[in-house]
């Protein structure tokens, strides 16, 4: 099995966060040579993102919420995902919830890091957008240390990663804080930075970060 994956990318990050803390044995590689767009790329994957997981059958898998999945269902040990029902339906939550909530939003400040390309409505609107999705997720989550119950769940690897991104688009747009103004999600995400291995993604993600 191989990752095709690249650091920076939330999506990426979250399959990496799962084969570290699983310790699985797995290849993790850049896309070929021409990146994601490439038609070598683009025949694994016809969107042209990351990450995808290569199975060893040759079948291609994208989008990372299902490689996750894919990963608990073949390497079920140690499990990142509960067996009570309830526990595993708010973990999947937490696996659409920054998709459709959250992701929009960062891909579009990004294009717009550098100042010449900036424009200020927009971002004030994304601020918002982004703002939102991150109340949906507060809500959603626990007073505990991890997203949902007290031991690590695909849920954290999905949610670290963006977090991590989104905390780097408050720094760079010198904006007010979305994630301190909510409670949980910001004790959440200080707790979520000490652990050793969501350390090592952040490090990751942020050591990518094009200087712009
Ligand atoms: N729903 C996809 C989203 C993946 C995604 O957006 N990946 C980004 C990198 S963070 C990408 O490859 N973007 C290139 C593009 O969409 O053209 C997943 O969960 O895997």
């Amino acid at each position: 099995m191989k990752l095709y994956s690249v650091p920076i990318s939330p999506f990426a990050a979250r399959v990496r966060l799962s084969i570290y803390r699983k310790g699985l044995n797995i290849e993790i590689v850049p896309p070929p040579e021409g990146g994601i767009k490439s038609d070598a790329y683009l025949a694994l994957n016809p969107m042209g993102q990351v990450p995808t997981l290569l199975l060893d059958s040759g079948f291609a898998l994208p989008e990372s919420a299902t490689i996750l999945e894919y990963l608990e269902d073949v390497f079920p040990t140690p499990s990142l995902r509960p067996t009570d029902v309830e526990d595993l339906a708010r973990v999947r939550l937490f696996l659409r919830l920054p998709d459709f909530h959250i992701r929009p939003s960062i891909f579009a400040l990004r294009g717009m890091r550098d100042p010449a390309n900036r424009n200020e409505d927009v971002v004030k609107t994304q601020f918002e957008v982004l703002d939102q999705g991150l109340s949906y997720i507060d809500h959603y989550l626990s007073e505990d240390v991890w997203a949902v119950g007290n031991r690590p769940s695909i849920a954290d690897c999905a949610l670290v990663p963006i977090f991590n991104i989104v905390s780097f688009m408050v720094l760079v747009y010198n904006h007010s804080d979305i994630i301190s103004k909510y409670q949980k999600l910001s004790a959440y995400w200080q707790a979520a930075k000490t652990d050793e291995i969501n350390a090592k993604v952040i490090a990751e993600q942020l050591a990518a970060i094009p200087k712009a």
